[in-house]
């Protein structure tokens, strides 16, 4: 398959020899050395875990939505065992085969920071918080591959609403539960943990930008980001962190965790666009899993009629 070779990038987002070249990584820790000659994950204990007695469990009341694709979609399979999640390691393969690690109840998210009613939600309460919908979108990686995907979910305003933030809130930072024995890659020193990200606050009142706590009509499975996660589908996957546990409004632009890893790589916005490569790849053209034949790569992911007003006036070559 030579066609796709050249811009097919195997595996994780950065390579461990790239590790190499990022001070911040390098200073994390020693074993930062040991990690770049492949030892990864092997010196890692991947046994035990507890079964996630909540996969495969239906959830009711879900109401389509105008704001979904009628692309073909991805396979449930496909969906659920080719994925990037690196707590639960950093093959594709990886978090399906680990997901039992990762329980999802109790689990709490706590909004706080620049708002009026800061609270923590059980999850339990926060899925029943807003009708559910499905919303299919296209996803597009930064990696130059893409799926569709039917979430189950419901916007992310609707929390926001509830929060009254203050006049000081101008974005939200979003983080990752911080726990090595449920999320064993967090042993290892591959990035600053918890994994976080941001956006602006028009951003993430944006109505296609939603909290997903399902797909295919079941609830999250683990390696999807169990049991919620953000879904914002004009931006490369990253952004869309997974299991969430805290929302934070804030005044500054936050720290994400790809940016401030490799920022000359990967921006804040990190819109889907196809006029500005990866330093390493072109981001022109896309593998669609299952597709053969690459596709062209589209602005804003396809959804630059709903969202390129958000960045009128912005050089986007500049603010990538
Ligand atoms: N916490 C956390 N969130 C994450 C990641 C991660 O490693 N950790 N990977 C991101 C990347 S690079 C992508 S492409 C998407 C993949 O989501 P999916 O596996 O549900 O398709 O999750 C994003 N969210
Ligand atoms: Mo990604």
């Amino acid at each position: 398959m030579l066609i796709q070779k050249s811009n097919d990038i195997k595996s994780a987002v950065i390579t461990p020899k790239e590790f190499y070249l990022n001070r911040r990584q390098f200073m994390l820790s020693a074993s930062a050395a040991a990690l770049a000659t492949g030892a990864a994950l092997s010196g890692l204990d991947w046994t035990g875990g507890t079964p996630e007695v909540l996969a495969g469990e239906k959830l009711g009341n879900v109401k389509k939505s105008s704001f979904s694709t009628a692309e073909k979609q991805n396979s449930f399979k496909d969906i659920t065992s080719y994925n990037n999640f690196y707590e639960l390691g950093t093959d594709k393969e990886d978090p399906a085969t680990n997901a039992r690690y990762l329980t999802t109840r109790p689990w709490t998210v706590s909004v706080e920071g620049e708002v009026r009613k800061p609270k923590t939600y059980d999850i339990d309460a926060l899925v029943k918080l807003s009708p559910l919908e499905e919303r299919v979108y296209r996803m597009r990686c930064v990696e130059a591959w893409s799926m569709v995907i039917p979430w189950l979910g419901f916007p992310l305003s609707s929390l926001i609403k509830l929060a009254e933030p203050t006049g000081n809130a101008k974005f939200i930072q979003f983080v990752t539960l911080l726990d090595p024995k449920r999320m064993p890659g967090q042993k290892l020193p591959i990035m600053e943990w918890p994994y976080v990200e941001g956006l602006r606050m028009d951003e993430a009142m944006h109505p296609l930008t939603i909290l997903s706590v399902g797909l295919y009509g079941e609830i999250l499975p683990a390696q999807n980001g169990a049991p919620i996660r953000l879904v914002v589908p004009w931006k490369y996957g990253f952004k869309s962190i997974k299991s969430i546990v805290k929302i934070r409004f804030v005044e500054k632009q936050p720290p994400a965790s790809w940016n401030r890893m490799q920022p000359q790589e990967y921006g804040f916005y990190s819109n889907v666009n196809p006029e500005v490569d990866h330093p390493r790849w072109t981001q022109a053209t896309e593998r669609r899993i299952g597709e053969f034949l690459r596709r062209k790569t589209l602005k804003f992911n396809g959804y630059g009629d709903q969202v390129a007003q958000l960045y009128s006036g912005m050089d986007l070559k500049k603010f990538y």
